[in-house]
């Protein structure tokens, strides 16, 4: 098959003898009333020439790669190099989130808050039923039933995503648990389910549109086919609703990894990070531990890379949490076998690459290729738009060959290091929760709040640079509260003062902290090498959590002293550690001023424990 025939999906080509669907057009026996006459209604207005109701079955799963492989939406790889992956490019238009486009909807402007855009529901529902009207005719309409969290968990919740796009109906079955299943968790009679109504529609960035609305639990997205706009699970239910249930129920779902540390007398940590979009938290999960501590019996393992849902144990009364999700939808470039061999492993099978570099080889079949791999540079390769990249033309034009935000998606059960309860119903304890962003100047590599309100007011307060996983110019810092900036699917204050209240539900709390791996020098290398060696960070904080590592007050909160910090075997000084955690007052100053940035937005909401703590902080200094 020739590349240049790679199209976008709103033009798949026309396939004759195409795969047959045919075994799946009617709903199978045990689907609830309430979701028969919710496709109805979809059907009747987005008109579809056939309706596939999904089962999440590998013959089905076949059929997707089959199809699309016709209608050039999918490229299959060398099978021998890549076992059952294939590749996907998506419009050029449409390679990130588009926060500007996404949408809180309600009967009121109080709904999103401050920081979210709104749209009053009922003109929503007016604007997009237009796009969606007709939307489908000559298209599949395929209907996915899925769960988020582990099946039979009190915490799970079921969705439903209609969709045109086989790409997303793919991707969908990696990334959360697809097909019968649902059904049966949903119950024939039930009612509770949210309602992903998705279309690429013509994939038009002036027709595109995320809409959330809360009170309905539904979704409408329209216009885009690209990850958390499309892939409803994530994002949009996993994120911005569930954050909305959680606040209304008592718990929590937020923008975080999960990960167990074991120390060598096989003593088990969980920790949650939550680090803004394209920050790290795929990386951390993911962490191999260097030599000497590998060596030692220290062992990393993985529950989740990108969303927590945490709820309090009443028998325990600690924090417990679940990674909702199934796969992983990573960053692709600057994956390699030194910087997460872990990843490397997920992807190396059943994966999906979207918008890397596509490899013609020799043999007619087909490898990929992005920047920092661990593959020289092909001769010759196709961009992630489609253009001739080679070298040279890198070198004289600066084309990059995979797109900074190009991605994986990955079953989970690929990870050598997924952690043994990652899919338990009850999920796991938390021990800390460490918050991070991308700074690359004032900001220490780690400390530890005070407390809890402290931490909230840390977590609140992330200053970050902007990166390529959203639609924007790259590397502004702007204040991204708890990693949640995009994701809080009601109004920010009603968030932090949730937060507040969670401390309220705890009998033992976890202990909270701020990372920074991306501190520059004047010559704007790393302070800091990261990655693996992240691992003599998190022994501090687990020993913090157990009571074992010292800490000396500062005005920011309690830091490590560089002796406090494991350096051995690192190629740098005590000295060099700290200036890591160097902070100058005049610095915290103009950062306090920043924080104003977020508050004024707030303005009468702003819940009074933020402001007595930034009090606190500036009688420190
Ligand atoms: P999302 O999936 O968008 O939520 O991103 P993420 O938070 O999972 O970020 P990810 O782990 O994919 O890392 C994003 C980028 O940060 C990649 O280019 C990594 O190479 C880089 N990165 C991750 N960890 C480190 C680190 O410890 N140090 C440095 N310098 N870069 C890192
Ligand atoms: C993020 O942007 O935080 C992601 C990728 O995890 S996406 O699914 O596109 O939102
Ligand atoms: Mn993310």
């Amino acid at each position: 098959m020739s590349t240049t025939m790679i199209t976008t999906e709103f033009q798949p080509k026309v396939v004759t003898n195409a795969v047959d669907f045919s075994f799946a057009n009617v709903p199978p026996p045990g689907v609830s009333s309430d979701v028969l006459r919710w496709v109805e209604q979809c059907v009747t207005l987005t008109k579809p020439d056939a309706v596939v109701w999904c089962d999440g079955s590998l013959r089905e799963r076949q059929a997707f790669f089959e199809l699309g492989e016709q209608q050039g939406v999918f490229v299959k790889l060398n099978q021998q190099k890549w076992p059952g992956c294939w590749y996907h490019r998506s419009n050029p238009n449409d390679v990130a989130r588009t926060e500007n486009l996404t949408f809180i909807c309600g009967p009121g402007e109080q709904v999103a808050g401050p920081t979210n855009n709104f749209m009053l529901d009922k003109e929503a529902y007016a604007k997009l039923g237009a796009l969606f009207d007709g939307c489908m005719k000559g298209r599949t309409l395929y209907v996915i039933p899925f769960v988020m969290g582990p099946l039979g968990s009190p915490l799970a919740k079921v969705g439903v995503q209609i969709t045109d796009s086989l790409y997303v109906a793919a991707n969908m079955g990696i990334m959360t648990r697809m097909g019968l299943q649902a059904w049966k968790q949903l119950g024939p009679d039930g009612a509770d389910f949210t309602r992903c109504l998705h279309s690429v529609g013509d994939v038009n960035p002036e027709r595109r549109y995320i809409c959330h609305f809360p009170f309905d639990n539904t979704i409408w997205s329209f216009g885009s086919g690209y990850g958390g706009n499309a892939l409803l699970g994530k994002k949009c239910l996993a994120l911005r609703l569930a954050s909305f249930m959680g606040r209304q129920q008592g718990w929590m779902a937020e923008h975080m990894l999960l990960m167990g540390v074991e120390s060598p007398q096989k003593e088990k940590t969980y920790i949650a990070a939550a680090f803004p979009s394209a920050c790290g938290k795929t990386n951390f999960a993911m962490l191999i531990p260097p030599k000497k501590y590998a060596d030692a019996g220290w062992k990393i393992t993985t529950v989740g890379d990108d969303i927590a849902w945490m709820y309090v144990n009443k028998d325990n009364g600690k924090l417990y949490a679940i990674n909702p999700e199934n796969g992983y939808f990573g960053v692709v470039p600057g994956t390699n076998s030194k910087s997460n061999p872990n990843a490397l492993m997920s992807m190396s099978r059943d994966a999906i690459f979207t918008n890397v570099a596509l490899v013609p080889l020799d043999d007619g079949t087909f490898d990929v290729w992005w920047e920092d791999s661990d593959w020289p540079a092909p001769k010759k390769a196709i961009s992630w738009d489609g253009r001739d990249w080679t070298p040279e033309i890198a070198e004289q034009s600066g084309l990059k060959a995979a797109h900074p935000n190009s991605r994986f998606t990955a079953p989970m059960d690929n990870n050598p290091v997924l952690d043994p309860a990652a899919k338990d119903p009850q999920g796991v304890p938390v021990s800390a929760i460490v918050f991070g962003g991308r700074r690359s100047k004032m900001i220490p590599l780690v400390y530890q709040a005070f407390n809890w309100i402290h931490g909230v007011y840390m977590g609140a307060t992330i200053g970050s640079e902007t990166t390529a996983a959203a639609i924007g110019q790259v590397g502004l810092v702007r204040r991204d509260p708890m990693a949640m900036l995009p994701f809080i699917g009601y109004s920010i204050s009603e968030y932090l003062v949730h937060w507040i209240r969670m401390r309220k539900k705890m009998t033992d709390c976890p202990r909270i902290f701020m990372v920074n791996w991306f501190r520059k020098n004047d010559q704007g290398k790393f302070m800091w090498p990261g990655f693996g060696e992240n691992m003599r960070v998190l022994k501090w904080i687990v020993d913090r959590c157990h009571g074992r590592a010292y800490a000396r007050e500062t005005p920011l909160g309690w830091m490590p002293r560089s002796q406090d910090i494991d350096i051995e075997g690192l190629n740098m000084s005590a000295a060099e550690i700290a200036m890591l955690e160097d902070v100058s007052i005049d610095d915290v100053k103009n950062e306090v001023l920043l924080h104003e940035e977020l508050f004024l937005k707030l303005a009468g909401d702003l819940p009074k424990e933020m402001i007595f703590q930034r009090e606190l902080l500036i009688s420190r200094l």
